[in-house]
C-alpha cells in the first residue's frame, strides 16, 4: 500500500517517519486514557519530527476535544483519532495540479540553490508525458553553467526539447523565448526552471517579478502556477521561505523535497497549518520516478504504519 515510502524505510532506518511512527508505537502500547503524561509525549514526538509548535499544538487541542467527547476508550481510538486529526490537517492543502485550461501551461520553478528544482522539473517532464501531455522545459538557471547542462541531461531522458541560451544569459529571455516556441509548437506544459535564490536576495526576487512579468506579454494568464520547491530537511526556516517568496511573486503550489532522507517531514504538516497554499508534489528520492503528487491519507498511514505491521 504505501510501498513508496516502505522502500525507503529499509534503506534509511532514522527517516522521519519511522521515527515518528515508532514514538507513536510506543505511545500507544497499553494506554487506555489521554492523560498529561501522554499528551507531553505526544507533543515531544511531534515536535522532534519538526511538526512546528503552532501544528502540534493544534493536534493536542483537537484530540483533548475529541477524548472530552468521550470518544477515546482504547489505543485503537486513540490512535484513530490522532489519525483522522492529521489527515485532515494535510487534506486541506491537497490539491491536484492539473494543468488542462491554458496551452501552453507555463509552471515556473522557484526556491533556494539545492532544494531540488531541476530535478522536479525532470520528475515533472515524466508525470506530464505520461499523461498524454507534450512537455518542453526552459533553461532558466543561466547563472550556473552546469544548471543548463542539468537540465539538457533531464530533456535527453525524457525525449522533450530544452530552450536554452548561454550561460550569463537574461533568465527572463530565455523563458520568454522558450514560451513563444511551446506556444508556436502547441506544447501543452511549458517546465521553467530558474536559478536557485534566497529570499533576502532582493536583486534576485526582482528578476523573478521581471521573468513574470516579461511572461505576461505572450499571455496574461502566464504563469499558471508557480511551483516553490522546499527541501523538508531545511525544517522550519521552510516556513519562513515560503512566506517571503509568495510575497514577491505569488506561490501557487507548493513540491516538497527529500522527504526520503529527512528528519523534519513533520514539516509537511507546519506548511498545512500555516499557509493557505497547496502542497501540489513530494519528492522521496534522486532518480525520475521519486516523485508523488501529495495524498494526505498515503503520508498518515505512511506515519502509522510502523504500528500496523
Ligand atoms: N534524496 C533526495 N534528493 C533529492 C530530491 N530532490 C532533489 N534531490 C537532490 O538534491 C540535489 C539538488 O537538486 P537540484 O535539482 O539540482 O536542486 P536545485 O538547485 O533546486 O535545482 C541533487 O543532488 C538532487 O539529486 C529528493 O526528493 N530526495
Ligand atoms: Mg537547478
Amino acid at each position: 500500500m504505501l510501498n513508496f515510502l516502505k522502500k525507503k524505510q529499509a534503506h534509511l532506518p532514522s527517516s522521519w517517519w519511522q521515527r515518528l511512527s515508532a514514538g507513536l508505537v510506543d505511545l500507544f502500547s497499553g494506554k487506555v486514557e489521554l492523560d498529561d503524561d501522554t499528551l507531553e509525549r505526544l507533543e515531544t514526538h511531534l515536535l522532534m519530527a519538526d511538526v512546528g509548535i503552532e501544528a502540534t499544538a493544534y493536534i493536542l487541542e483537537q484530540l483533548t476535544i475529541v477524548a472530552k467527547q468521550k470518544k477515546i476508550t482504547t489505543p485503537d481510538t486513540l490512535h484513530e483519532a490522532l489519525k483522522s486529526i492529521m489527515t485532515e490537517m494535510l487534506s486541506v492543502r491537497q490539491e491536484v495540479l492539473d494543468p488542462r485550461s491554458d496551452s501552453p501551461f507555463v509552471i515556473l520553478m522557484v526556491g533556494i540553490n539545492g532544494a531540488g528544482k531541476t530535478t522536479t522539473i525532470g520528475k515533472l517532464a515524466r508525470y506530464f508525458k505520461a499523461k498524454g501531455k507534450s512537455v518542453m522545459l526552459a533553461a532558466g538557471d543561466t547563472f550556473r553553467a552546469a544548471a543548463i547542462e542539468q537540465l539538457a541531461t533531464w530533456g535527453q531522458r525524457n525525449e522533450v526539447s530544452v530552450i536554452a541560451q548561454q550561460h550569463g544569459a537574461d533568465s527572463a529571455s530565455v523563458i520568454f523565448d522558450a514560451l513563444q516556441s511551446a506556444k508556436a509548437k502547441k506544447i501543452d506544459i511549458l517546465l521553467a526552471d530558474t536559478a536557485g535564490r534566497l529570499h533576502t536576495q532582493q536583486g534576485l526576487m526582482a528578476e523573478l517579478v521581471k521573468i513574470k512579468r516579461v511572461l505576461q506579454k505572450v499571455d496574461p494568464k502566464a504563469p499558471h502556477e508557480v511551483l516553490l520547491v522546499l527541501d523538508a530537511s531545511i525544517g522550519q526556516n521552510a516556513l519562513k521561505q515560503a512566506k517571503e517568496f509568495d510575497a514577491a511573486i505569488g506561490v501557487t503550489g507548493i513540491v516538497m523535497t527529500k522527504l526520503d532522507g529527512s528528519a523534519k517531514g513533520g514539516m509537511l504538516f507546519s506548511i498545512a497549518k500555516n499557509l493557505d497554499i497547496p502542497i501540489r508534489f513530494i519528492g522521496i528520492g534522486e532518480s525520475i520516478e521519486d516523485m508523488q503528487p501529495f495524498d494526505a491519507a498515503t503520508i498518515v498511514e505512511a506515519i502509522f504504519s510502523e504500528r500496523e505491521s
